[in-house]
């Protein structure tokens, strides 16, 4: 994805490390997590895949999966999924593909695609309730290209087009709630580090027909500024202190599958990270660190459920 062509292993980035036979950064959050889903979601899927880091996955001969793989332009892939159902339906029709042959059409893209440039062709796919299954790995950036804002890059957060003294200017994006408005079959939230509340929430997903997100959180030591070793840790903090709600939508109502009684501070999951730093030194910005900690404070008010 930077434009140069490896031919072999060697020729890869320093950045990159070969786990599990794929060429990404050791510790990254968002194959964690597709990893988790892809356990669930098993061979029969064909994923609709739009650039960013996961793109690498696709690299024969290292790809870890078993199944298809369409490549889109990165606005598109809900489109590309479009096509794929309904090629899939009309050779399901003919009686040219059995059955038990079907494949599950799955979207999978980064917060770049997801939450700005392929939302308007997601919304799309929801108003004509396209049946399909819909992965955005969240780490809060154009990881793949350096780590740019994007429309879910929090508050604060120093990224490679946000280097001043305060970070990123703007608030985070709610898809949940953009995706909920569309009314869909089902939205969710997960994470990594909560491995069995991820896993309910892909089997309830699968079990559904019609359009269906997974919001995985996506912690990344590259582009985050963290020891790859903490990427489950911060997905906890992130958790307990009330930064990543995880929840789901079904029918009109919105359920929280973790309510953190107990939440810490959202210093500490601010403070284990590069991309705060500046938060905290060479002085604290006291300013910035209350309205963080006010948006989480007001988003938990009176949620009981
Ligand atoms: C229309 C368009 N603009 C820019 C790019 C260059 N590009 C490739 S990957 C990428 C980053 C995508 O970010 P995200 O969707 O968050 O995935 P991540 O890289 O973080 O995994 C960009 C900007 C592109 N492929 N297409
Ligand atoms: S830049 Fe971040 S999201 Fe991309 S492969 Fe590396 S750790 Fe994963
Ligand atoms: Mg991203």
């Amino acid at each position: 994805m930077t434009g140069k062509s490896y031919k072999k292993i060697g020729d890869l980035p320093a950045r990159h490390l070969l786990v599990t036979g794929t060429p990404l950064c050791a510790g990254c959050g968002g194959l964690a997590a597709i990893k988790e889903i892809y356990d669930i979601l098993g061979e029969k899927t064909i994923f609709i895949n739009a650039a960013g880091c996961m793109t690498l996955l696709a690299n024969y001969p290292y790809t870890p999966f078993r199944g298809s793989w369409l490549y889109t332009a990165m606005a598109s892939a809900p489109a590309g999924a479009q096509g794929v159902r309904d090629a899939l339906d009309i050779l399901l029709m003919k009686g040219r593909l059995p059955a038990e042959e079907d494949l599950e059409a799955v979207v999978l893209t980064g917060d770049g695609s997801a939450y700005g440039i392929g939302l308007s062709a997601t919304s799309g796919a929801m108003d004509r309730s396209l049946d399909f299954l819909y992965i955005c790995y969240d780490n809060e950036g154009y990881g793949n290209t350096g780590q740019q804002a994007s429309a879910a890059t929090p508050l604060g957060a120093k990224t490679a087009t946000s280097r001043g003294p305060f970070g990123h200017h703007g608030w985070k994006k709610d898809l949940f709630a953009v995706w909920a408005a569309h009314r869909p079959a089902y939205v969710a939230t997960v994470s990594p580090s909560d491995p069995l509340d991820l896993a309910r929430k892909l089997e309830t997903a699968k079990n559904l027909d019609g359009s269906r997100l997974i919001l995985a959180f996506a912690p990344c030591p590259t582009g985050w500024g963290f020891d790859p070793k903490e990427t489950i840790e911060i997905g906890k903090l992130a958790v307990l202190s009330g930064v990543w709600p995880l929840k789901e939508y079904r029918q009109g109502v919105v359920t929280h599958t973790v309510i953190p009684r107990h939440r810490l501070p959202v210093e500490e999951y601010l403070r284990c990270q590069g991309r705060f730093s500046h938060l905290f030194l060479p002085q604290r910005k006291e300013e910035l660190l209350r309205q963080i900690q006010s948006a989480v404070d007001d988003y938990w008010e009176g949620i009981s459920n």
